[in-house]
């Protein structure tokens, strides 16, 4: 929802439609990362802070410094803060702004990807690595290398292979790459360097990891999303297109890549055969919340799936102080998922 759309929200009734309440409330937390860890839910969220940056179209105002995990035996029972596991000021190569991570597991170490901005401004994404899944992360000295743009988002296949898929538009400066490389000399802009409405949209990026966990194996590659007719989604269709959010989970072998539309706020999905896609448009997940921001991961406990998700109603609204939601998903029976409204409409 966006913001010029709450002034009349009456948050009181809005919170007794609400499909859920925010699992920690005793702090802000958003874009939430579920993964099942030796059977605990682990979420990895970024925590919302009031830096008193001004707000622009370009997210200066989400001014994150750390991220603490969040860990629950199950959905309904208390989310547990499990204190800081990893500062802005404890990695050497970032400055500011600690977006959206996620995390995984491999061979006994715990990872934890993280999106900062680099000391020329430039978006790069970091790992952070522990023996336990709630930290805290050691970086690396140096972000991954040719990393960039936001949202990192890793999905382990069957056959033991990782995945991580990243990318964001305007703030998250994936229009800033469509060359290849960053001129960090052009003055920083939301709307310039995007692909006119009648070309094809920008495309989120994808990369097989390397066996340590801590670099790409290989160049990153875009992540084609084509319409019904395989024709790929246009720049001008805000409604489906992907901005940032990438997620992706596996179900009865297909693959799902999920991801918000940005400024129309769907968190939308769409499904192919191999974790590189294609992947073809499905539909929508989850109808907009309070906020700006849409931002989501899917994640299997037992044998129920769930959409961990954001919203600003704690706050009233403001946008950059957002707590985490867990709803149920449901997959139907022709594979198509069932669209959330996160207030009950
Ligand atoms: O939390 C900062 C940014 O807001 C995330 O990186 C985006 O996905 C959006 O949720």
């Amino acid at each position: 929802m966006p913001e010029d759309s709450i002034a009349h929200i009456d948050f009181e009734e809005l919170n007794k439609k609400a499909i859920s309440q925010p699992l920690v409330k005793h702090m802000y937390t958003a874009d939430p990362s579920a993964h099942v860890f030796d059977g605990k839910i682990y979420i990895y969220p970024s925590h919302d802070i009031d830096a008193g940056e001004a707000f622009d179209d370009l997210g200066s105002h989400f001014a994150m410094e750390d991220y603490h995990v969040i860990a629950m035996d199950s959905v309904d029972s208390e989310g547990i803060d499990c204190g800081e596991a990893l500062h802005v000021n404890d990695v050497p190569w970032a400055e500011k702004q600690m977006w959206a991570p996620d995390a995984a597991h491999k061979n006994g170490k715990y990872f934890l990807y993280f999106p900062a901005k680099d000391y020329d401004g430039i978006f790069r994404i970091g790992v952070g690595v522990s023996d336990t899944p709630d930290g805290p992360f050691i970086p690396q000295p140096e972000a991954i290398k040719n990393s960039f743009s936001i949202d990192p988002a890793v999905f382990e296949d069957e056959d033991g292979d990782y995945y991580m898929y990243f990318g964001g538009l305007w703030g998250g400066q994936l229009q800033r790459w469509r060359e290849g490389t960053f001129n960090p000399d052009q003055p920083e802009s939301p709307v310039a360097f995007l692909p006119k409405d009648d070309e094809p949209a920008l495309l989120p990026y994808v990369a097989k990891m390397s066996d340590d966990m801590l670099e790409f194996a290989e160049k990153p590659k875009e992540i084609q999303i084509v319409d019904e007719n395989g024709d790929p989604l246009l720049a001008g269709d805000n409604d489906r297109r992907f901005f940032e959010a990438a997620w992706l989970h596996k179900y009865h072998g297909k693959y799902y890549f999920s991801y918000s539309t940005g400024d129309t706020h769907f968190i939308c999905y769409a499904v192919g055969d191999s974790p590189y896609g294609p992947f073809t448009y499905g539909g929508r997940i989850l109808n907009p919340v309070v906020g700006w921001t849409s931002h989501h991961s899917i994640c299997q406990v037992e044998d129920q799936w769930y959409l961990f998700y954001h919203d600003s109603s704690l706050s009233k609204g403001v946008t950059h102080l957002r707590s985490v939601k867990v709803a149920k998903l449901t997959h139907n029976a022709d594979g198509s998922i069932e669209t959330i409204d996160p207030y009950g409409n």
